[in-house]
């Protein structure tokens, strides 16, 4: 995948900012989870709550879940699928749900559930908490290592903890000041009952069990490197004293092989690994693990201004952020936005789920599973434009999966080709509708997540990755609607359904947004068969198709209509904002190509309120950079950096910058990250239109809007590494308020549009060249 490397000016200019403004740090322990700092490679996770006397680090691994391999299909089910739709025709909606709940539900209604590991415990007894100085916890973006630092009795303390993902562990370090000073008793709990715990012949703790009632079993392994000091065990801990320094590696392991396959041995999972760190100084480990964090994390940096705000401890600059300004804690959140993604979503791994990868709950809100309606996408919108394109990899290896589960669940629901996914998938690829018939039967959590594939292309430009692995499952996502489309028998036109605008209006006939989401599904569908050749008779059906989709429309208010019928509330502000799915992610309702639906969904958003829930704030941050509006992007990011209580909070930010939905969900800090970027580039079409199909939304041509959204809180900035539609690396200044320079470099060999301030120029970019674009669009190009 030919991901491009920066220029290292532009890692020279992220180092230069100082680790200071890459770190969050407190000056007490975390009493809560949600205080606790984050750690992950991608499959293990932890929180580090850096207690003095005593340490928990609350760890996971990914594929930890209840439930075992299973088809959730209801097998027959398209044998009600007329009648459901008959009924929802005639508008009798309850009997249709009613019918639906009886017929159409997946077996069992519910899915399983994502799960905690256990805890890494460290008792310190020599340690008084009253009698330490210079208590600080902090986690470094950077380096991605958390630490804890405390003085006692003249000796400094120190811990360091990182996540690896090339050695696949977490790694603990421990030192002081003055030699022979550590002393410390460590165990490992589990999360699950019965489990055992031993020390092994290796001398590692060894951590058993299994998931009960479930097919997951696991085992975690601890290593206990010393310099110095003496060792005991009592067969179940390992009690240090008296040593320099220690080194605890931690690795975790289950027998999930994929969701059809739990064959594997947990054990010989771990032996591999601790083999492969066995020997290995802290020093080298930790190097590898900078490394490979950097080569991700340092391609793009962020620089919005810096006040004295700055200096504060993360849990107080987030209560002060309403009363002054603090430009660098939205930089701050914006790249903990992309840690998150980086430590959550790495190749090999699962999908970040509704907590990326972190949960220390055995019945954690929805199940901490993956909820396709919105969440597990917005997890995911941050990761092209900022330059992380192969954490969106495990996305689509699920896809890979829900592609074969959603076969059936196509075959056995609707009697379709193709394949489809209904508003959540586990562990087990769950792909049938869960819960309830009211919101659970949607059709188009497929067809959105295969809009990531083509996305992953423009940004890309990998046509190998088109070929191999797009373009198969974004045709399956197509040929299923290919099937299941229905013409409405009053207008005529080609709805999905039964279906629904999330969550919210019951079961329905052609919500909004699933029509706009099948429309760019066969658009780029289209576009994919196109480049790579293949395909004629199967575009020019899906062409003439995509045609006859019921089109958005102007409603009473002057609002999108969300539905088939003009029956919004302009009073209704719920969190879901679908219909505006067109504006973004989608780009088919745009300022320049369709301005009367643009006013529309403005007006829909106006309607809908500045107020809301994690995420939806995510979403309303996007939405209004692309209504071009950065004071208003601007003020949802002010009602998002305000503190949430542990109280069930729906809102704000926790004190290690969790987005917070009683616990967290990470898809709100994805959400606020992609939004950001969003403010500052766009490269979507914004002559785009839901009929057309133009050069820029199938990937000949290129078009960036520089600063599009600026606030005027953000007068004067830098950012490096953005990526935009098109293959190109963006880098831009701006100063009170107006840009100094923009400099793309060209990935690819194409036209490019470049536009600001009300301005457009057009470059015939050569790949590999740079371009520098100034205020008034005079470019200069640099071979
Ligand atoms: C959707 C949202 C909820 C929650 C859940 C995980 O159902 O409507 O707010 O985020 O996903």
């Amino acid at each position: 995948m030919p991901i491009k490397t920066l220029p290292c000016l532009l890692v020279l200019a992220s180092a230069a900012l100082g680790q200071d403004s890459l770190t969050l740090w407190y000056r007490h322990p975390a009493s809560l989870w949600v205080e606790a700092l984050p750690v992950g490679n991608g499959r293990l996770g932890a929180m580090v709550f850096g207690g003095v006397a005593h340490e928990r680090i609350q760890f996971n691994e990914q594929t930890i879940w209840t439930g075992e391999p299973h088809d959730y299909a209801h097998h027959g089910a398209y044998q009600s699928l007329g009648k459901i739709r008959e009924l929802l025709f005639a508008g009798k909606q309850k009997e249709a749900e009613d019918l639906a709940m009886q017929e159409f539900m997946s077996v069992p209604l519910h899915q399983r559930a994502y799960q905690a590991f256990g805890d890494l415990v460290l008792d310190f007894p020599d340690v008084r908490e009253g009698e330490v100085s210079g208590y600080r916890r902090s986690l470094n973006l950077d380096t991605a290592t958390a630490a804890v630092e405390y003085t006692q009795q003249g000796v400094t303390y120190r811990r360091d903890v990182f996540a690896s993902y090339p050695a696949k562990v977490i790694v603990l370090r421990i030192t002081a000041s003055k030699p022979g000073s550590i002393s410390f008793v460590t165990a490992l709990e589990s999360a699950h009952q019965p489990s055992t715990v031993g020390v092994a012949p290796s001398g590692e703790i060894s951590m058993r069990g299994q998931v009960p009632e479930a097919a997951i079993r696991f085992e975690a392994r601890l290593a206990v490197n010393t310099e110095g000091g003496g060792r005991r065990t009592d067969g179940r801990t390992i009690r240090i004293t008296g040593a320099d320094s220690a080194t605890l590696i931690l690795s975790g392991a289950t027998n999930f092989k994929n969701y059809q396959d739990v064959s594997a041995d947990p054990q010989v999972r771990n032996d591999a690994t601790q083999a492969a760190v066995r020997g290995r100084s802290n020093e080298a480990l930790r190097a590898e693990h900078i490394a490979d964090h950097q080569a991700l994390f340092r391609r793009v940096s962020l620089e919005l201004g810096h006040t004295a705000a700055e200096k504060l401890p993360t849990d107080e600059r987030i209560a002060a952020f309403a009363t002054g300004a603090d430009p660098s804690l939205v930089a701050l959140l914006f790249q903990f936005g992309r840690y998150l993604m980086i430590g959550s979503s790495r190749p090999g791994g699962q999908p970040a789920n509704l907590q990326g990868l972190w949960n220390d709950s055995n019945k954690p809100a929805w199940d901490s599973k993956y909820t396709d309606n919105i969440n597990t996408e917005m997890n995911y919108w941050p990761v092209e434009v900022t330059n992380l394109s192969e954490c969106h990899l495990p996305l689509f290896d699920a896809l890979k999966d829900l592609a074969k589960a959603g076969a059936i669940t196509a075959r056995e629901h609707y009697n379709a080709g193709g394949w489809v996914l209904h508003h959540n998938f586990d562990l087990w690829r769950g792909t049938a509708p869960i819960n309830a018939s009211n919101h659970g039967i949607w059709q188009t959590g497929g067809a959105w997540l295969s809009t990531h594939l083509w996305e992953h292309y423009l940004f890309t430009g990998d046509r190998q990755f088109l070929r191999d692995t797009a373009y198969p499952l974004m045709k399956g996502a197509a040929l299923f609607f290919a099937d299941t489309l229905v013409k409405d028998p009053k207008i005529g036109f080609l709805i999905t359904g039964p279906s629904n605008s999330p969550e919210q209006g019951g079961l329905v006939m052609g919500p909004t947004m699933d029509r706009q989401i099948v429309r760019s599904l066969f658009g780029e569908t289209i576009a994919a068969a196109k480049i790579l050749g293949v395909d004629a008779d199967l575009r020019d059906r899906w062409s003439a198709m995509r045609k006859q989709i019921a089109p958005n429309e102007v409603g009473q208010y002057g609002q999108i209509k969300e539905w088939m019928e003009d029956k919004d509330d302009p009073k209704n502000q719920h969190r879901h904002v679908s219909h505006l799915w067109g504006v973004y992610p989608g780009s088919e309702i745009t300022p320049y190509g369709t301005p009367d639906l643009f006013k529309a969904a403005r007006q829909s958003l106006i309607f809908r309120g500045d107020a809301a829930t994690g995420w939806s704030m995510g979403w309303k941050i996007n939405l209004w950079a692309r209504f071009l509006d950065g004071d208003h992007a601007y003020r949802i990011l002010q009602n998002l950096i305000t503190p949430a209580s542990d109280k069930p909070a729906r809102a704000g930010l926790f004190a290690n910058l969790f987005d917070a939905h009683p616990p967290f969900q990470i898809d709100g800090n994805s959400g606020a990250a992609a939004g950001i970027a969003e403010m500052l580039l766009q490269s979507d079409d914004p002559y785009g239109t839901p009929v057309s199909w133009t050069p820029v939304q199938s990937g000949e041509a290129a078009f960036l809007n520089l600063l599009p959204a600026l606030p005027a809180a953000f007068p004067s900035g830098s950012v490096r590494g953005l990526r935009a539609r098109g293959g190109l690396d963006v880098a831009i200044e701006w100063k009170d308020g107006k840009l100094v320079m923009a400099t793309l470099t060209a990935g690819e060999s194409k036209p490019v549009k470049v536009r600001y301030a009300g301005r457009e120029v057009e470059i015939q970019a050569k790949a590999g060249t740079r371009y520098e674009v100034g205020a008034t669009l005079g470019v200069a190009a640099i071979p």
